[in-house]
């Protein structure tokens, strides 16, 4: 095609879409121009239109170094890649692109002849929740690390219309609304219908006997559904790549239609298109339990086939069907076991499609396959209904249960006459109700088995995976998680960005080690004060943003304490509101000695069904009410529910944040990655041994974090006999908190609300042990309070924190992926 505006040499990119052809000569300015005036009246230039053009600007400044990309991977036929996942909770995509491509100084000036500022226009963007939590956050700070680090790797997900809900809070209690991100449009991504693949369910399975007398079988009479391909831009750090994240979108396909459509079933046609449709429709809310629903599975299997479809396509049309090269140039980074459908599926591929034998497909599937593990709570490891399997994955049920047989006779080899053993490592676990183990099908197909924290995977290996550990030890390795220096500190806190730059250079954002360095600087008077300076403006706006959102004032002068996640019983926001109670009962008694002043900060969703969750929420913000309306407790104690908590919001408040509340019951969180943001922005954390905790306690010392509660082991022995009314009679303090709290303080009238939350506490089998760790608790508390009193050591502290947060660059955690799991250059 050729350019009508220019005549320079146009770019042509294969994919369908005008802003594909663009002129790699355009400035950004030029740019922007044409799509203001190409597509706007001046009456419909408000900032959301601005916005939009803004970054199809962005985007076509890309699309010449994205295009080089995948040409270069194809001609030097590297490794390569794809990190599968149902979830990418990649947030706002303009200023990490601006970040990353350098260009925040010449937005700043094309925008300036438009009279609107940058940070306007970028607040208009829809965040792209695609996630539920740290799962789907850790993918999307990988992705960035991949193309900063220039590796060839392609993310695949769902691209779903819905994404994680909104959060509304009406009379203090969770309101869920629909999250319909793309009803704006979505100027980042390009349908790629040169990708197409199709998608089958249901039918049933046949065999018959090829021409050299060998059994083949058949996927038939199954219903097709399209996934479409999405294509939305990785740009690495000021580098020359530019990665992909491929989402995929389901539609019905024409034949689908045709048929019954040729039967005169018109309705019925129109019917089962909304079927296909419902596919990619919405993300499923829960972060940490197995869902167990039928849509839930069809968009596992639906994104693991379109993906691997894919995958083998572009191979084929590389290399023909010839697939012994095929192990040595792919790896298949499994999210947890969500996309572990893939396992079976490409075996599927291999021989039903390909003409592979058994042998042949299994070498291949187990060299390519690496799983994740992200969690130890048994409630959330997956387990689908052998039945439902058969019903709408047939074919793949049959290749699950060859591949069970096939590695029990290896686990009866290793364990002779121990029948209790391959009941117990079976893929399939029997009962009335026979399921299928996603996590132990993981196991057995994949060349590497990862926890995502030292504690997490020790407890694989201990617990969890033990007779897996001890069939193949080789196995399992440990990488511990990690953030993006990119989002999470240049971009989020530009004040501090500044201050290490002009210390330390600019090479900390590609080499998050050198903010050791700043450990020479901590009696240094004029890096404290300027440090400090930078808490303060962030603290300053961050009030502003909390006044807004929750109607609660914060003074920056007071100690900001935060605990911002998924809400959840095993987190412990319980833990925290009781620590709120205590201060508001003690500030009310006038026993004000250990009070420091502080706002205490709680964010977070709860899955919809999850009642507990929901009331903790309702507990906060009652308890919230009580704190603020009291004039003699707000000198001294301010509480805030921040509603909606998400991606843009944590970019507000990590870098705002003095206390950085990490208290889950040890044994419990896999890693966290909130906790290493917080660090990484100056935050003390108060935490317990548990996840990745213990590495950033190690890296910055005991002396400069608040540590508190029974370790995992201490947990365990604790259980069989935990006792927690011994721990509230020991506990003054925890004594008068149930008082207050049994005592319906908090919920005059609404009687009796909160009582599941009491009998929970007082429950000799609480799972999270709440009574256990307060007191250990309460006494952090008090030495954090303490420390803040004294602001030249805590900033001398808050130094060191940032300074040793280097080790939890994703960039560290991805080059371990590559170099110990990949295998790529
Ligand atoms: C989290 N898991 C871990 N699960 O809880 C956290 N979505 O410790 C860890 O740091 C993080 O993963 C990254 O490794 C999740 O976020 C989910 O969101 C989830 C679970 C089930 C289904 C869907």
């Amino acid at each position: 095609k050729t350019s009508k505006t220019s005549s320079k040499p146009v770019v042509k990119v294969e994919a369908k879409a005008d802003s594909l052809i663009c002129d790699p000569c355009e400035t950004l300015g030029a740019c922007f121009e044409r799509h203001i005036d190409k597509s706007l009246t001046p009456k419909e230039r408000d900032e959301q239109a601005l916005f939009y053009a803004f970054a199809m600007s962005v985007k076509d400044q890309m699309l010449p170094k994205w295009r080089a990309t995948r040409q270069l991977d194809r001609d030097t036929g590297n490794k390569k890649v794809a990190y599968l996942s149902l979830e990418f909770l990649m947030g706002r995509a303009l200023g990490n692109a601006l970040l990353n491509l350098d260009m925040n100084d010449e937005s700043a000036q094309v925008l300036k002849d438009y009279a609107v500022a940058l940070e306007t226009l970028e607040a208009q963007e829809h965040d792209a929740g695609l996630g539920n939590g740290g799962l789907g956050r850790l993918a999307a700070c990988f992705l960035d690390s991949c193309a900063s680090l220039d590796l060839n790797v392609t993310g695949y997900g769902i691209r779903y219309e819905y994404g994680m809900f909104a959060q509304k809070l009406c009379d203090g209690y969770q309101v869920e609304r629909p999250d319909r991100w793309l009803r704006d449009g979505n100027p980042w991504e390009v349908r790629v219908p040169s990708h197409n693949v199709t998608v089958p369910f249901f039918g049933h399975t046949e065999s018959y006997i090829d021409r050299d007398g060998k059994r083949q079988y058949t996927w038939v009479e199954t219903q097709d559904v399209l996934a479409v391909a999405y294509d939305i831009p990785v740009p690495g750090y000021r580098n020359e790549r530019i990665n992909t994240l491929r989402l995929w979108k389901s539609e019905a396909t024409d034949d689908f239609d045709l048929e019954e459509f040729n039967q005169g079933d018109y309705t019925e046609a129109v019917a089962r298109k909304n079927l296909a449709e419902q596919i990619t429709m919405v993300l499923y809310p829960n972060d940490a339990s197995e869902n167990g629903k039928e849509l839930r599975l069809r968009q596992q299997y639906f994104l693991s086939s379109a993906s691997l479809q894919d995958l083998l396509n572009t191979w084929v049309s590389q290399r023909g069907p010839d697939f012994r090269d095929f192990a040595r140039q792919h790896v298949m980074q499994l999210n947890d076991t969500h996309p572990s459908v893939a396992i079976p599926e490409l075996m599927r591929l291999l021989m039903d499609k390909y003409g592979l034998s058994w042998e042949q497909a299994w070498d291949i599937t187990s060299q390519t396959m690496a799983y994740t593990n992200h969690t130890l709570l048994p409630e959330a490891l997956e387990r689908w209904p052998v039945r439902m399997f058969a019903h709408m994955l047939p074919r793949l049920l049959d290749i699950i249960y060859e591949i069970n047989a096939r590695y029990l006779d290896m686990v009866a080899h290793h364990w002779p006459g121990d029948g209790d053993k391959l009941r117990a490592m079976s893929i399939i676990e029997e009962g009335d109700e026979p399921h299928i183990r996603m996590a132990y099908l993981a196991i057995v197909a994949s060349f590497s088995v990862n926890g995502v924290a030292g504690l997490h995977t020790q407890l694989l290996t201990s617990g969890l995976f033990k007779d897996f550990y001890a069939l193949w030890p080789e196995k399992f390795n440990n990488k511990t998680n990690g953030v993006t220096p990119r989002r999470w500190l240049a971009q989020s806190n530009p004040a501090l960005a500044e201050l290490l730059g002009k210390r330390l250079g600019e090479g900390w954002v590609k080499d998050l080690s050198r903010l050791s360095a700043l450990n020479a600087f901590t009696d240094d008077e004029g890096l404290l004060k300027a440090w400090q300076e930078v808490k303060h403006g962030n603290k300053q706006q961050l009030a502003e943003l909390v006044e807004q959102e929750c109607d609660v004032r914060f003074d920056p002068k007071m100690m900001f304490d935060v605990q911002v996640k998924r809400i959840h019983e095993y987190k412990r926001q319980l833990l925290n509101i009781l620590h709120v109670i205590h201060l508001y009962h003690q500030i009310q008694q006038g026993k004000l000695t250990d009070i420091t002043p502080r706002c205490v900060l709680i964010g977070g969703k709860a899955a919809p069904g999850y009642a507990m969750a929901k009331l903790l929420i309702k507990l906060a913000n009652n308890v919230a009410h009580m704190v603020n309306s009291d004039p003699l407790v707000t000198p001294y104690l301010r509480f805030a529910f921040y509603p909606n908590y998400n991606v843009s919001a944590m970019e507000r408040i990590c870098p705002a944040t003095d206390l950085s509340e990490q208290i889950s019951t040890a044994g419990k969180e896999a890693s966290g990655t909130g906790n290493m943001k917080f660090m990484m922005n100056g935050a003390l954390t108060i935490g317990t041994l548990d996840g990745a905790n213990i590495e950033m306690l190690e890296e910055v010392g005991e002396d400069n974090f608040f540590l508190f509660g029974l370790r995992a082991d201490e947990v365990e022995a604790l259980r069989p006999h935990y006792d927690p009314l011994h721990f509230i009679a020991k506990s003054q303090a925890l004594t008068e908190v149930m008082n207050l709290l049994e005592s319906g303080h908090f919920n005059l009238l609404e009687p009796g609300i909160f009582d599941p939350i009491i009998n929970s506490i007082r429950c000799p089998r609480d799972p999270w042990m709440t009574a256990a760790d307060f007191e250990s608790y309460r006494l952090a508390q008090v030495q954090a309070a303490k420390a803040y009193r004294d602001p030249h050591h805590w900033t001398q502290m808050s130094i060191r924190n940032t300074a040793a947060s280097g080790r939890f660059s994703s960039d560290v955690t991805i080059g371990q992926y590559r170099d110990e799991i990949w295998g790529i250059a």
